[in-house]
């Protein structure tokens, strides 16, 4: 699971911080179990990294993943949507509320882009590279591979879904891929967090902790 590798970043490595956002931390919408612990870790990763990218979950209301747009379902179970199966939420990251914000609490002034995703209302978007529909893209790829960087390194909210997908989608955009998982907490719902887990490792995404990232 873990390589012992050491890695000090450089101009070809991005750091991705997922959805670090209120709604995803205690006494948030959609809370991610102890998701205030990733916090200090992305800090200091972030201090190692030149070039940061913050994904932000951004619903409209009335999104096709909230629970309340299904009458009859309660958050946490399952439907049927056109492009296949979709886990229902609580409202969560409705664009311009302050459950939407990402976190005060992030000390990360220098990073570079903040890709928003989830924004298509019948569409749901884990990850920050392309929609669940698997066929919209968000454009990251792209702007990652304009800027000339060939590792990505993955962080954040929630690690069994968003993080996950977001470092499954990298992996199939080309990049080496880095998961760190003391900086990431899971939800956990369904086996969710076994499920990602095992595609993580088929997809070939590296799995470190944040002692392996150095600086000079
Ligand atoms: C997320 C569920 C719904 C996440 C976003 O950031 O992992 N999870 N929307
Ligand atoms: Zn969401």
């Amino acid at each position: 699971m873990t390589e012992r590798i050491t890695i000090k970043p450089g101009e070809h490595d991005v750091l991705i911080v997922v959805d670090v956002q209120v709604d995803f931390l205690p006494g948030g919408a959609l809370a991610v179990p102890d998701g205030d612990a990733v916090i200090g870790p992305v800090n200091r990763l972030a201090k190692h990294f030149r070039h940061v990218v913050l994904t932000q979950d951004w619903h409209p209301e009335g999104h096709a993943s909230f629970a309340s747009s299904h009458p009859a379902k309660q958050p946490f179970e399952t439907t049927e949507l056109h492009y296949g199966s979709q886990v229902l939420w609580p409202d969560h990251c409705v664009q311009g509320t302050p459950g939407a914000e990402i976190s005060r609490d992030l000390a990360i002034p220098h990073a570079q882009l903040v890709i928003r995703k989830g924004y298509n209302a019948g569409i749901d978007s884990y990850s920050g590279f392309k929609e669940a529909d698997r066929l919209t893209s968000t454009g990251l790829a792209g702007y990652l591979k304009e800027r000339g960087f060939r590792r990505v390194f993955c962080v954040g909210l929630a690690l069994d879904f968003c993080v996950a997908w977001t470092a499954l989608d990298a992996v199939e955009a080309g990049f080496e891929t880095f998961l760190i998982e003391d900086a990431s907490r899971a939800i956990d719902t369904n086996g969710s967090l076994e499920n990602a887990r095992q595609d993580l490792k088929s997809a070939g995404v590296h799995t470190i902790r944040s002692e392996q990232i150095v600086g000079a």
